[in-house]
């Protein structure tokens, strides 16, 4: 879910029961069977509420994230000579115009922490990936994320070049990252410390923002989460006996009336009709085996 008022469906409410009057026939003209309302769908749902943002800060631990999002933004983002120092996600917002949501996302130590910042950043517009000078495994750090993440819209900022002299380093960088990726991606240098390239760092990212975007992230509109849920089974149990899983096939059973022989002729039908019976005899079934659906019971009788 990506924006106000959107809609998904994921459990559907089961259609109502036809009365007698649908069964009249000329043959029949007061029947006595009606059928049952079918039961709805029932799921457990655990929601995740991610924050969506425009720019993701994303780099090596102490390469100067938090100190570049305070000078950029209202964040107070805690800055530490330490490694990890930003245990979890820090907004801002950039006061300009469009304003722009920032976030820094915390350096992660393994694959585990990995997946648990992804969905906060996966989605953002464009990406500001900051590399510290001075140390060679924060270039590496950063490889490593771009071509796990195969990450688009990106803008390479080399912080820290009040420390060292950056020309070497800054060209070794981008030249190990054309290789990866074929292309060159803009970039800035930068000091958070003094300041230095602060404002072109702000003119790149709006650059980038006003830019199509390369990657766009759909609700897929034909609800595969409900395919996935209804695709039918049959399972042949230890015991020797035969269960069907379709969640078509357990809803009918609640709306067909099974005490009588029209309903019981019903379900035969729709077993039928959805390549169910064929597929229980691709699994073996004989006359008089017993077959479960849902905590139902049936025994199989194949047509003379
Ligand atoms: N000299 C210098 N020091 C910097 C610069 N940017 C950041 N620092 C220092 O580098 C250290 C780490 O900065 P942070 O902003 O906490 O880095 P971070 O990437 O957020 O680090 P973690 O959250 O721990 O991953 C701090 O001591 C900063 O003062 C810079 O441009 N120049
Ligand atoms: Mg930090």
């Amino acid at each position: 879910m990506i924006s106000p008022q959107q809609e998904y469906i994921i459990a559907k409410g089961g259609r109502g029961g036809r009365g007698n009057v649908h069964f009249k026939s000329s043959t029949n003209r007061s029947p006595r069977y009606a059928e049952w309302g079918e039961i709805g769908d029932e799921k457990s749902i655990v929601l995740d509420l991610s924050l969506l943002l425009d720019v993701a800060i994303l780099g090596a631990p102490n390469s100067g994230k938090s100190l570049l999002l305070n000078k950029l933004t209202n964040a107070q983002a805690e800055v530490d000579i330490y490694p990890y120092t930003t245990k979890s996600l820090v907004p801002g917002v950039l006061k300009n115009d469009p304003p722009l949501v920032l976030g820094e996302i915390p350096s992660f130590r393994d694959t585990q922490e990995n997946l648990k910042y992804a969905k906060h950043f996966q989605r953002a517009r464009v990406f500001v990936l900051v590399l510290d000078v001075s140390s060679a495994e924060s270039a590496q750090w950063l490889l490593d994320i771009i071509n796990r993440y195969s990450l688009k819209n990106i803008l390479i900022v080399f912080n820290k070049v009040d420390l060292v002299s950056s020309e070497e380093f800054i060209k070794e960088f981008l030249s190990e990252l054309i290789e990866l990726t074929g292309h060159q991606p803009p970039y800035v240098k930068t000091s958070a410390e003094s300041g230095e390239g602060i404002v072109e760092l702000k003119q790149a990212l709006y650059n980038l923002y006003a830019m199509p975007i390369a990657h766009v992230f759909e609700v897929s509109k034909d609800n595969k989460f409900l395919e996935e849920f209804q695709l039918p089974l049959v399972i042949k149990l230890e015991s020797g006996d035969f269960e069907i899983k379709s969640h078509e096939i357990e809803k009918s059973l609640s709306s067909i009336n099974i005490d009588t022989r029209r309903g019981i002729q019903l379900l035969q039908k729709k077993i039928r009709d959805s390549g169910l019976e064929k597929l229980l005899i691709k699994k073996g079934i004989k006359p008089y085996d017993r077959v479960k659906i849902g905590d139902t019971w049936f025994t199989y009788l194949a047509d003379e």
